[in-house]
């Protein structure tokens, strides 16, 4: 039978790789990355890899489902799409006419896919459009709005020609996208030297040349201390500092009791590997990356922890430079014209968010953007500013992707409509009023996508197969239920009209994108920081943010120490592992079949006091909630955390292979929505404490 090639995208996880596949007959006969895409190399990730078992699994959302029972009880009535979307639809308009349009929030997972839903969203009339990004990197996407007045992709990780790269809370070889890992490897074959800061023997500390295990929730005092020791030794780039860096004295001042032996106490790292990490970096400079992190909704101080990973490459120069945070070049800097974007179809809509992102006091400093989910969740409840009433899940499943399922289910109970639209079951699916259910990414195609960076490019998914099931594409969900709604902009015949539409002014058309799946824009552009370059009042880097201090946070934050942990308890840290995407792949049966639950990594010291052997059966437990899974005793990982990979522990009828196997971190953390960072907006989730005994 005839193979054809068609490029997609990846949809296993967040990175959204673009990727090809080799299909025959409707089937996949093989996957890879897509070579024509710089630092992909052909290669996919193990998760990417196991896309055709996603779609050969029967174990997910197959036609459209109204609930029958109670939310939550599991009894589903099979609807036409005709019929859910008529539901849908109507039930939109009639919390719209009684509670304003305002009452509708829709939040997704963020990403360059989101115009169409955005913009059905704005053409309803609502505000409230929300991502994931409080349970993830909030922290430091406000850490470079405070000090750059741009966001954190606003800055790229030019691995590839860095000579020294820091990753603290930063598993890169585990936690992965593919290019970074490329690219980093690369530079490492050529020399480039990795720090790795964490709590625990990753593989990303295997790998570096440095391992610094640090006591959890001190980050914040190693930061402060490679400031002390860039400014007292006069280590760090003072034509840099001069030109661009807005109130050093301030920070010098600030963080003159921070040194190397404060530090030390703190963290546990000898003052002299502290010092001795400052002069490598300043020999390195500026094509240094200490990468402020990702997944940092962890501590009440984990802002000040970006904030101070950024100040350190401020210091060394490496904003804007080659081999460090480079600017990153939207379509208009390579003297391109951009899509043209759906959403801007519509007047903004007149009512202030409802999380109040952007007015509110204590958060005019926060990006309006996606503003803060769990604010808005907050409103639900309290029906304060103004009532929420209808709420579009769009790819997100925050019921796992927030503490505390009972918690944010009570919080919930005022909606009168809940919409999951997703591709595999996940428990907000499965409390859903509705489940509209989408075409796994190799059964869909998704609009064009654009691409920041050194490079910036185009890139388009491409339908790999035909649907199994009786599933739809996301801009054909939303388009059908626009055009129910009389919304009629969105009225699009078909995907190539929505593609036409966004390519309107770049001079390009579909078939561009046909021999290689993207189209190049131009570059590499490294363009030297210049007076526009910081959006601040000043044009500098900020130490001191009038914005935040408006707010009442401070900029310059004295360092707290993290709370030990009560008597006979552990503080409970989490995190990524290379074979599974959050919660959403553990029932894939391939990635099951390869890793079917997690384990608890304590340490021998700690595991011995509670008598537990390696392997043996534990229960962690944190108030009512307790979970069951296996011990991994190791002198990797420091002795007052314990360590379990997100997304496990799941508990639906539907998820025959994940259903019971290992233990959900989400449920270690009671109420714990509701303790979230002032200067960030990140929940801190490792702010909680478990025992652990054995069965
Ligand atoms: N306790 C605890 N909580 C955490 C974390 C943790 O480590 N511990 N991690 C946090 C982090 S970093 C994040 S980003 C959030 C993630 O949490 P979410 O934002 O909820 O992300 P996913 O688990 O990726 O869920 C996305 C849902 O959308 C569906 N879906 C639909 N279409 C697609 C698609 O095309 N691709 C993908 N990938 N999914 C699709 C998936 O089936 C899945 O049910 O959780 C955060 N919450
Ligand atoms: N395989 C895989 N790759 C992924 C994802 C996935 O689900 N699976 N998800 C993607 C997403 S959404 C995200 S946000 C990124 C996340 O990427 P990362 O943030 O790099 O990944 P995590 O594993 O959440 O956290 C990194 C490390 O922080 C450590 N850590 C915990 N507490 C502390 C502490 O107090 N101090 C220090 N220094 N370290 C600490 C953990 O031990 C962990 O090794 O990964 C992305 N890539
Ligand atoms: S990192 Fe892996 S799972 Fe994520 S998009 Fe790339 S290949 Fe897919
Ligand atoms: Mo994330």
């Amino acid at each position: 039978m005839k193979h054809t090639k068609v490029y997609s995208v990846c949809g296993m996880c967040t990175v959204r790789c673009p990727m090809m596949a080799t299909v025959s007959g409707n089937k996949v006969v093989h996957l890879q990355g897509n070579p024509h895409a710089s630092g992909i190399k052909g290669a996919l990730c193990a998760r990417g890899a196991a896309g055709a078992a996603l779609i050969a699994d029967d174990e997910r959302p197959q036609f459209p489902m109204i609930r029958a029972g109670e939310r939550g009880e599991g009894k589903w009535r099979k609807a036409s799409w005709d019929e859910a979307l008529a539901y849908v639809a109507g039930e939109l308009s009639r919390i719209k006419e009684a509670h304003g349009a305002r009452s509708i929030l829709l939040s997704d997972r963020g990403g360059p896919f989101r115009d169409m839903h955005r913009a059905f969203l704005k053409a309803l009339g609502s505000p409230n459009y929300c991502n994931h990004d409080s349970a993830c990197a909030r922290n430091v996407q406000h850490a470079a709005l405070s000090l750059f007045g741009f966001g954190r992709k606003d800055v790229a990780y030019d691995y590839k020609n860095s000579r020294h790269v820091v990753l603290q809370t930063r598993n890169i070889f585990e936690a992965i996208n593919v290019k970074e890992v490329n690219d980093l490897l690369d530079a490492k074959d050529a020399g480039a030297k990795i720090t790795c800061i964490d709590v625990r023997t990753t593989v990303t500390a295997a790998k570096a040349d440095t391992f610094l295990m640090v006591r959890p929730g001190t980050d914040y005092a190693l930061n402060l201390a490679v400031i002390h020791e860039l400014l007292s030794r006069d280590l760090y780039d003072k034509a840099f500092a001069a030109a661009w860096i807005k109130d050093l004295d301030a920070l010098k001042a600030f963080v003159a009791p921070y040194d190397t032996h404060f530090a030390a106490a703190e963290t546990g790292v000898p003052a002299s590997r502290i010092a001795a990490l400052a002069d490598a970096l300043a020999a390195a400079a500026p094509a240094v990356i200490w990468h402020p992190g990702w997944m940092t909704a962890r501590y009440g101080d984990s802002f000040n922890v970006c904030r101070s990973a950024y100040v350190i490459n401020a210091l060394l120069g490496s904003i804007g430079a080659k081999g460090g945070l480079p600017l990153v070049n939207k379509p208009a800097h390579v003297g391109k014209k951009g899509l043209k974007n759906l959403v801007d179809l519509f007047p903004k809509p007149g009512d202030k968010r409802v999380d109040g992102v952007g007015w509110m006091e204590g958060r005019t400093h926060f990006d309006t953007g996606p503003g803060l989910v769990n604010l808005a969740y907050e409103a639900i409840e309290s029906g304060e500013p103004y009532p929420i009433r209808a709420y579009i899940a769009h790819r997100h499943d925050p019921l796992m992707a927030f503490p505390d399922t009972a918690d944010l289910k009570r919080r919930w109970a005022k909606l009168e409509l809940l919409v999951s639209v997703t591709f595999s079951w996940s428990d907000t699916a499965w409390f859903s009023d509705v489940v509209l259910p989408m075409s796994p990414y190799l059964e869909r195609e998704s609009m064009i996508a654009s691409k920041s960076g050194v490079s910036p490019s185009f890139f388009v998914r491409r339908r790999a197969l035909e649907p199994r099931f009786d599933t739809r594409a996301d801009w054909e969900i939303y388009r059908d239920l626009a055009r129910v709604m009389g919304i009629k902009e969105l009225d699009f015949a078909g995907v190539e009209d929505i593609w036409a539409y966004q390519l309107q002014d770049t001079g390009l058309s579909i078939a561009d994108f046909e021999a290689t799946g993207m189209v190049g824009l131009g570059g590499p552009l490294y363009r030297p920081v210049d007076e526009k370059t910081f959006k601040t009042a000043s044009g500098k880097i900020e130490m001191i943010n009038p914005k935040l201090e408006a707010d009442g946070v401070v900029s310059l934050a004295p360092y707290v120490s993290p709370a030990a942990p009560p008597e006979g308890a552990l503080r409970v840290s989490f995190g990524r592992v290379g074979l599974h995407t959050q919660g959403h792949t553990v029932n894939n049966p391939l990635l099951f079949a390869q890793m079917p639950e997690n384990v608890l990594w304590i340490n021998v010291a700690e595991a011995a006091k509670r008598g537990i052997a390696d392997g043996a059966l534990v229960e962690v437990r944190n108030g009512s909630f307790a979970g069951r899974l296996k011990a991994k005793v190791t002198e990797g990982i420091h002795p007052e955390t314990v360590f379990m990979v997100h997304g496990f522990g799941h508990t639906l009828p539907v998820e025959s292979r994940a259903r019971g196997r290992g233990a959900a971190d989400n449920e270690l953390m009671p109420g714990g929505i509701a303790n979230w960072d002032k200067g960030g907006g990140g929940v801190c989730m490792q702010e909680h404490f478990v025992t652990v005994t054995p069965v």
